[in-house]
């Protein structure tokens, strides 16, 4: 019998691209999207990809044996197609400094693109960038010690920053720097948080950055779980190779990009990107709609022992509460060309593919920045509008309680939910708030708000409970 062969270039034939993209954050989310995208793209064989990962060097080792080639799998409800993906050039170690420096030193590198995790850029519980959160600090003294110490920064964005320098150094021209993760005005925050780290290290570069970097915001969307043994065997057996990194993916793809990119960009518009002049209301749609639904299934969902999103979604109980959130969120997206009813119709298809199994833990990591963005535009525009704003409350709700019932939360705040935990009734919920945003927790109507529907998603609630009624109001 004869081996299985290894996925590699000379296998398939795909060329090798030359490295214009460089991308921070080598995970499955970018695989599935901007590599797709850039694959797909009229001129996608003009365009590399260098990607790095974040904190282990896994990742970039297992690609690197294939030659950066991985299989995506696209899982519709009714079966899997695959599809190697050839863009990413090079696989790197995110640890790799030096090699990340001298990418973006390069002239041919057009831009860097981020999937860092929307906790990487550092907001503060007001949104704005704080240097001294966990790693900056530290970053900030190696970088003053111009490598010295043979120390390198440890945070996605100390690294960019070092190697921005790098380009300004070796005098390369302007680059765009393009955020991929879900938050509101993804380039701006960028732009503060990479301005604030180069202010607090360097003024000279932060005036460079100012007049060479272009900050580009994009929507990003692809529902993309983490990646199983078995979908390891399933690669082997039905393409007759073996490829220890596929990607799986649901067939649904978006991103709508917005600004100016100095030295060029793939054509991605040929694979169905779309470029806009203004992307908040593409954003606020996504974020609210998808993002906020993903955030209150995965609190209220685990609360009522399920597992996956499509699970969640079939109790009433949550669903109703998503159906609530969205009424509100609908209200403060009036443009007719975002096509609300259908975009909703559509998200309940996508979250109910059960052969997509989205696992709610994985989607529950981070809540105090992401409720941040996804519960609090919808409950501030509902309150200036004298209402309740219950549907978004509920997902601060299950929040905290889900914060009760796991001691330990991935989360940037982990340590100060822990001690807010200590406390009990409404100082507890109001200490909890304080920490998705500073100064909620002192807003006595919304504590009440909150704490009146925490328990809700029980296991043994029914949809008939009070706290139910008051946000579907289809159940009175
Ligand atoms: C999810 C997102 O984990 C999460 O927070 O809401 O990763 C979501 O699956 C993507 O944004 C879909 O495009």
């Amino acid at each position: 019998m004869s081996a299985v062969p290894v996925l590699n270039r000379a296998l398939t034939g795909l060329p090798k691209a030359p490295v214009r993209i460089v991308h921070l954050g080598l995970g499955a989310f970018h695989r599935s999207h901007e590599a797709w995208y850039t694959q797909h793209a009229g001129d996608g064989p003009e365009w590399g990809i260098a990607a790095f990962t974040g904190r282990r060097p896994d990742a970039a080792l297992a690609l690197a044996a294939q030659d950066g080639l991985f299989t995506l799998i696209e899982r519709s409800g009714n079966g899997d197609s695959f599809e190697i993906i050839g863009s990413v050039s090079e696989a790197v170690d995110g640890a790799d400094v030096g090699r990340l420096r001298d990418m973006v030193s390069a002239p041919e590198t057009a831009m860097v693109t981020l999937t860092i995790t929307e906790a990487a850029y550092g907001l503060d519980s007001n949104g704005r960038f704080d240097a001294g959160a966990p790693g900056f600090a530290g970053d900030l003294t190696v970088l003053a010690g111009d490598g010295g110490t043979g120390e390198s920064p440890a945070t996605p964005l100390g690294r960019l920053v070092s190697a921005l320098a790098a380009r300004k150094e070796a005098a390369a021209g302007p680059i765009a720097v393009v955020s991929c993760d879900n938050l509101s005005g993804n380039g701006e925050v960028a732009r503060r948080s990479i301005m604030g780290l180069a202010e607090a290290w360097d003024g000279e570069l932060a005036q460079w950055i100012g007049a060479n970097v272009s900050f580009v915001s994009t929507s990003v969307d692809r529902i993309t779980p983490r990646t199983t043994d078995a979908d390891i065997a399933r690669v082997q057996d039905s393409c007759g190779y073996r490829d220890t990194s596929p990607v799986v993916a649901e067939p649904f793809r978006d991103w709508v990009i917005s600004g100016n990119f100095p030295k060029g960009r793939p054509r991605w518009e040929d694979a169905g990107a779309v470029l806009v002049d203004d992307i908040e209301p593409y954003e606020n749609r996504k974020l609210w709609l998808l993002n906020g639904a993903h955030s209150l299934l995965a609190y209220a969902g685990q609360l009522r022992g399920h597992t996956t999103v499509a699970e969640a979604l079939e109790d009433r109980l949550c669903r109703d509460a998503v159906e609530a959130f969205w009424d509100e969120a609908a209200q403060h997206l009036p443009d007719e060309n975002l096509h609300i009813p259908e975009y909703r119709e559509a998200l309940v298809a996508r979250f109910g593919n059960a052969r997509i199994a989205h696992h709610l833990s994985q989607i529950a990591v981070d809540g105090s920045t992401k409720l941040r963005m996804r519960a609090l535009p919808v409950l501030a525009a509902e309150r200036s509008r004298g209402r309740s704003g219950a549907g978004s409350a509920m997902m601060l709700a299950a929040w905290i309680d889900y914060a009760a019932a796991n001691e330990k939360l991935q989360d940037p705040l982990s340590e100060a939910i822990g001690a807010a935990n200590g406390a009990h009734g409404l100082d507890r919920v109001a200490a909890l708030l304080n920490l998705v945003s500073h100064g909620l927790g002192d807003d006595e109507q919304t504590v009440a708000l909150v704490a009146g529907l925490c328990g809700t998603f029980s296991k043994n609630a029914t949809t008939t409970t009070t706290a139910a009624r008051l946000i579907s109001g289809r159940n009175s």
